[in-house]
């Protein structure tokens, strides 16, 4: 849906060129090779928000025809951030609409003169809808805040004597009850109490909605034919890894495809021929989870070489994809990678600091998975949106296995449920899998968070979107995140795995430490009794001031987040020996969230500050995580030997 067309974007949005550019081709993670070349647009762009009543002056005055400092003052913004709290501008921090940021680029000579090479602008996430012009025309429209988008820009550079582009990129942060996560502006019309124009944006979910170009920008470049996608999907027989591989080519229809895989050393393991086929590797590394294996994470690399026929003459393209060689299954009770058991001990994140918001981050990034590792976890999930390809890299190299969750939280409306929303979640959970499919640690999509699933359309609503997610990946199982509450889950009957937050002593019972265990056990009987499906402990926790102690404990105190944990903690060591396969915490941090009297400057649920430092709870958690690691140990020794090796383990 475009801006414009939907009552709800109401004064925001402006009438443009219809609706968003269909999905078009792959979606692979630019990567540098002998024929692919890369240029971040990283620093500080041109920026500024259009304040006007109607938001759309930026539009009616044509801002992306000239400079934007030509139409009126601009901010420098740092690219990749959130806009919102970088400034001192009150007004800035809780923007609603448009805002332009605009960048000039000088351009390698070869990119610009260079008729055989192509070059592509990619956008990792600007959020929520954005429309993209190189030097003036418009190249690109993307509905969705979390995943990229891409424009061929070639003709654009190639067609001037100019060797340089000015990009221009308008974004809407407006949310409607059709978005991803849904929303709504509630005009407060009572002139007594509200000057003239006077609107709101609303939202049931619990985060903050920063805005802005919050991943990298870069333009990158291929031969004019080249591989445009790849899709590896991996198993084993005996001890043999199946690589099933299947590559895609554009701009030529005459080419061949040469494959190879390489092991860690770079051997060569495998070889193959032709857009898809079988490669087998005897005495495969599998890729195992971190703190499963002596040797977690083990990734092949899969290169691929084009060799095509073009108007120019012959052309040659490389990709090089990271492979890790592993099976996913799920039974009645267990869920399983490579056929052993896996237990999920780990954590629930946002990508949220200080400064930045959702900004990407390479030492926050870095910082993270340290903490990931000290606390011994060796799984998220990526509550409540797709976060960015650079985090799901690490995942891979360190063994931390996702849940990779799609921007599907805070559906509640019933209007949220109609058509135009469910073609937008099918849409949104495509344009996910096609950037994640070729993680290995990705084991499993969640198509939503805590919808009103109880809703009648919901049942219908969820079965479409889970089938479409099954079709769309048969690899992986699909599951989606429903609340103790919500006993009539009309979505659960579809899912693989049963996720389930629950808050008891918190948002029910508050203060009662003494009845979590009773109502926690309840729980996962009465949902096991109704499936008979793994169930994971997708969210639990407590609000906690760092700093604030009582004893005994006290709601908000770090006593209490210590006593609410060890009460959930003693259930599920009873029911992870039956069918309860995993427990994530709720928060690895605290996050910001919107203003409201039950959030003092955000959520503070995280075993860790804002700012990373521990809770009194991170000690017991990583207690516990390091203690269920050597209980579900691949080898005793292995454990051992490793955190050892990495001055990690802790006992
Ligand atoms: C939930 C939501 C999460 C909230 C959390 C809380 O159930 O899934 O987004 O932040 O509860 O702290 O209330």
């Amino acid at each position: 849906m475009a801006p414009g067309q939907a009552g709800a974007w109401g004064a925001l949005g402006p009438l443009l060129w219809g609706c968003a550019l269909a999905l078009q081709g792959g979606m692979l993670y630019p990567r540098e090779s002998p024929s692919r070349e890369r240029k971040e647009l990283d620093g500080l762009w041109g920026f500024r928000a259009d304040f006007s009543d109607s938001r759309r002056r930026g539009f009616e005055q044509q801002w992306y025809r000239r400079p934007l400092r030509e139409s009126g003052p601009t901010l420098d913004m740092p690219v990749p951030s959130s806009f919102n709290d970088v400034g001192q501008d009150a007004q800035l921090r809780s923007f609603v609409g448009w805002v332009w940021y605009e960048r000039e680029v000088a351009l390698p000579q070869r990119w610009s003169q260079d008729l055989d090479t192509r070059v592509v602008l990619r956008i990792g996430s600007a959020h929520y809808y954005a429309i993209v012009w190189v030097n003036g025309v418009h190249v690109a429209e993307h509905e969705g805040g979390h995943l990229p988008f891409e424009a061929d820009i070639s003709k654009l550079v190639q067609s001037g004597p100019l060797s340089s582009c000015r990009i221009t990129i308008a974004i809407n942060n407006t949310l409607t009850p059709h978005t991803l996560p849904p929303g709504t502006i509630q005009y407060k019309t009572d002139t007594s109490k509200y000057p003239k124009g006077y609107f709101i944006q609303d939202t049931k979910f619990d985060f903050f909605n920063y805005a802005g170009l919050h991943r990298p920008v870069l333009l990158y470049t291929t031969p004019t034919a080249y591989i445009d996608d790849i899709t590896v999907t991996t198993g084993m027989d005996q001890d043999t890894g199946l690589v099933n591989y299947q590559v895609s080519v554009q701009g030529s229809e005459h080419f061949q495809l040469e494959v190879c895989l390489r092991d860690e050393e770079g051997k060569v393991v495998a070889e193959g021929t032709g857009g898809r086929g079988q490669l087998q590797v005897p005495n495969a590394n599998l890729w195992w989870p971190y703190l499963m294996h002596e040797h977690p994470a083990y990734l092949y690399s899969l290169e691929v070489k084009l060799t095509a026929q073009t108007a120019a003459g012959p052309a040659s393209d490389f990709y090089a994809l990271p492979v890790g060689i592993r099976t996913v299954a799920v039974t009645e009770s267990q869920f399983l990678i490579n056929g052993k058991p896996f237990y999920f001990h780990g954590v629930n994140k946002h990508e949220d600091a200080d400064i930045r918001g959702k900004g990407f981050d390479w030492s926050l990034l870095m910082k993270d998975f340290n903490l990931l590792r000290w606390l011994g976890a060796n799984s998220f999930r990526t509550s409540h949106y797709p976060y960015a390809e650079e985090v799901m890299q690490l995942c891979d190299r360190y063994g931390i296995v996702v849940i990779d969750e799609c921007p599907g939280v805070g559906i509640v409306l019933p209007e949220s449920f109609g058509n135009v929303s469910l073609q937008h979640h099918l849409q949104v959970m495509e344009e996910l899998v096609r950037r994640d499919k070729n993680h290995p640690a990705v084991v499993m999509w969640s198509v939503a968070n805590e919808p009103a699933s109880f809703l009648t359309p919901a049942g219908y609503y969820f079965k479409t979107v889970i089938a479409h997610t099954k079709t769309l990946d048969p690899s992986r199982p699909v599951t989606f995140v429903t609340n103790s509450n919500y006993a009539a889950d009309l979505g659960v009957p579809y899912v693989d795995v049963i996720c389930v937050n629950s808050y008891y002593s918190w948002y029910h019972d508050y203060g009662h430490l003494e009845v979590i265990q009773l109502q926690l056990a309840t729980q996962f009987e009465a949902w096991y009794g109704a499936y008979q499906k793994p169930v994971i402990q997708s969210e639990y926790g407590a609000e906690t001031i760092a700093g604030f102690h009582q004893d005994p404990p006290l709601m908000f105190s770090e006593e209490y987040q210590r006593s609410l944990l060890e009460q959930y903690h003693s259930v599920l060591d009873q029911k992870r020996k039956e069918y309860v396969v995993g427990e994530l915490i709720w928060n690895f941090a605290d996050f910001m969230t919107n203003q409201t009297p039950q959030r003092a400057l955000g959520n503070k649920k995280g075993i860790f500050t804002r700012q990373r430092q521990p809770k009194s709870a991170a000690f017991l958690l990583r207690e516990r995580y390091w203690r269920l690691a050597n209980e579900t140990r691949y080898h005793r020794s292995v454990v051992k030997s490793q955190c050892l090796g990495n001055s990690l383990f802790p006992f």
